[in-house]
Parts: structure tokens; sequence; C-alpha cells
């Protein structure tokens, strides 16, 4: 693998932290940056909560939960059980093991630490080298509107309502004030290419697409995307019914359509490889791949072959 080759990942969500993963045990802390969705953060019972910063860190810490994708393995929920039973707010999961990151985290937030000092401390006491920011330090919160009437916060739509509701737009509060990480900005000046992870584009991709900062900075940029929809449908979480319900076929080919104006390159799964000649009509140069990633060795084995695709082709 080339060693010059200067990568900033763009995750958010349990499918991009895998591909996250599996960039960082190809690439050295050097040459790859991630760069992570905040649109999700929310306070519950007081804390300070970043969900998808902590889903790609554990992950990238070998911390994560096996089962679930988010939230730690070996984790225990006493806490949680005194929760309920003291009729407090249950609903979102929130282990043992993990409450210690909130409770950190909330405390250095109030002392006036920034999320991306305290998620670059957090990742070094972790064992993390690959440098991770936040894609912004000031707050973002994602709403949901939703066809009944309802504007809900991100999680209660995604964990108390289980995404059941019918959305009809996405709102960004806070995007215009949004400030990137000055680190996260000059690793985005200083990169060959920018890789969307197989993370959900309305929730996760374009949230970090939106902060002003990282918008300027990846005008004229190589862009990669690979796709989080294999055969029409999400591995894990809501990509699909999204798509649906703001009126585009769930597949591939949408997700590339949806970047169309600034992607350069896609990769989707063999299983679609059919959709490459109309993506390819966009002017998008197209690979089909394995994308699915059950496994660690399975996230390497995609980096790979995604950064070798981006060796001949970029
Ligand atoms: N997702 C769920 O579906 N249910 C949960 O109870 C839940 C708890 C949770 C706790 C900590 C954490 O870091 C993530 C958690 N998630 C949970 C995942 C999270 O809601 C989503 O992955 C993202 O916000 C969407 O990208």
């Amino acid at each position: 693998m080339s060693d010059n080759l200067k990568i900033v990942a763009l995750a958010g969500g349990v499918g991009g932290a895998k591909l996250a993963d599996g960039l960082a045990q190809c690439l050295s802390s050097d040459q790859l940056t991630i760069i992570v969705n905040t649109g999700d953060d929310f306070n519950h019972l007081g804390l300070s909560i970043s969900p998808d910063l902590d889903t790609v860190c554990y992950t990238l810490a070998g911390l994560a939960n096996p089962q679930t994708g988010w939230g730690r393995k070996d984790e225990s929920w006493r806490t949680l059980q005194e929760v309920k039973r003291l009729d407090g707010a249950d609903w979102f999961n929130l282990g043992d093991l993990d409450l210690a990151t909130h409770l950190v985290r909330t405390q250095r937030i109030q002392e006036g630490q920034t999320l991306s000092e305290i998620t670059s401390d957090f990742c070094r006491r972790w064992g993390v080298d690959v440098p991770v920011y936040p894609m912004s330090d000031t707050p973002v919160r994602t709403f949901i509107h939703t066809k009944d009437g309802r504007r809900m916060p991100f999680q209660e739509y995604f964990v108390k309502e289980q995404c059941i509701p019918e959305l009809t737009s996405i709102e960004l509060m806070g995007i215009e004030k949004a400030r990137a990480p000055e680190k996260a900005l000059i690793a985005l000046q200083q990169a060959d290419c920018v890789i969307f992870c197989p993370s959900n584009p309305f929730v996760s991709i374009d949230p970090i697409l939106a902060v002003p900062d990282i918008k300027h900075c990846i005008q004229n940029k190589k862009i990669l995307a690979v796709s989080p929809l294999i055969g029409g449908k999400a591995l894990k979480g809501p990509a699909a019914k999204m798509f649906r319900e703001l009126g585009f076929d769930p597949n591939a080919a949408q997700v590339a359509k949806h970047y169309q104006s600034i992607l350069s390159f896609f990769i989707l799964d063999e299983k679609d490889k059919e959709q490459i000649p109309f993506i390819e009509g966009w002017g998008i140069i197209c690979e089909a791949m394995n994308i699915f990633m059950p496994d660690r060795i399975t996230r390497k084995r995609l980096a790979r072959k995604v950064l070798s695709f981006l060796e001949k082709n970029i």
C-alpha cells in the first residue's frame, strides 16, 4: 500500500465505523484521519452523549459490543436497571462502562474543554492512534420532521420510536454556526482523497458535509463513497426506509446519485453490479466488491481493496 496516500474518512454509525476500522488497520496515523458525525449527539439524564463518535472510537479500540455495534463489549446494565426502578428515562440503553465515558465527557465539557480535545484524550487512553475528530466543536442537533406533524429529536425518533414514524424532512439545528476542529480541516486540505464510509447518507454523512468549513474544504477534492445499501437493504439502520420516505428507490445507484455533484468514485456490492452502467453514465468511476463486513478481517480486506482501487484510479 502506498505510504504517501493521505485519506480523510467521514463516518457515522455502525457501518461507517467498520470501514473506518478497516482503513485504520491498513494506514498509518499520518495517512488517515477520521471525521465523525455529531448531529446525533444529545443530552440525556444530564449527560452529553455522542453516540456516533463513541461507536467509531470503541470500534477502533476493539471495545465495541460485537452484537449491536454500538456501546461496549462485556457490558453490564445495573445502573440502567436502577434508573428504571426510579422511573427515570431508560429507553436509551446506557451500559455501566459506557456511562463512564459520558460522565467524564460531561464534566470536561462543563469545565470548558472542547469535544475534539476530549475525544483525542479518550482515544489516547483507549489506544487509538488514528486521529478521530467530531465534525464540529459546537453543538449540532438533528431533528426529524414526521408525516404526523412532529419535530422529533433524532434519538427519540431512532431509539425510542424505532424509526417507525414516517419521515418528511431532516433539520440540522446549529449547522450554520458549526465549526470543524482546525486539525480536521488541515487533514482535509492535505488529503488525496476523502472516503465516505458506508454510513446513512441523510443522517450521518450529509450533516458532516453541511458543516460550512468542511463543505468549503472538500470542494475540488477527489471523493469516493462506499454504498451503505446491499441489494436494496441497509445492513443496519433505517437508510432504506428513509430513501423510500423521501421519494427515492433504496438502491446503490440512488446513493451515488445523492452524492453525484461531488463524487469521483463509487464502490458498491457485487450483488448490485448491474447498476454500474447507470452510475458510470453520471461520470462516476465505479467498482463492485464484496462490501459486507461481518468481522475485523473483512473490514481490513475491504479497506485494502478500496485503497488499491484508489491507487489505480486517482
Ligand atoms: N441504538 C439503539 O438502537 N438503541 C439503544 O438503546 C442505543 C443506545 C446507545 C447507547 C450509546 C451509544 O453510543 C449508542 C447507542 N445506540 C443505540 C446507537 C445510536 O442511537 C445510533 O447508532 C446512532 O445515533 C445512529 O447513527
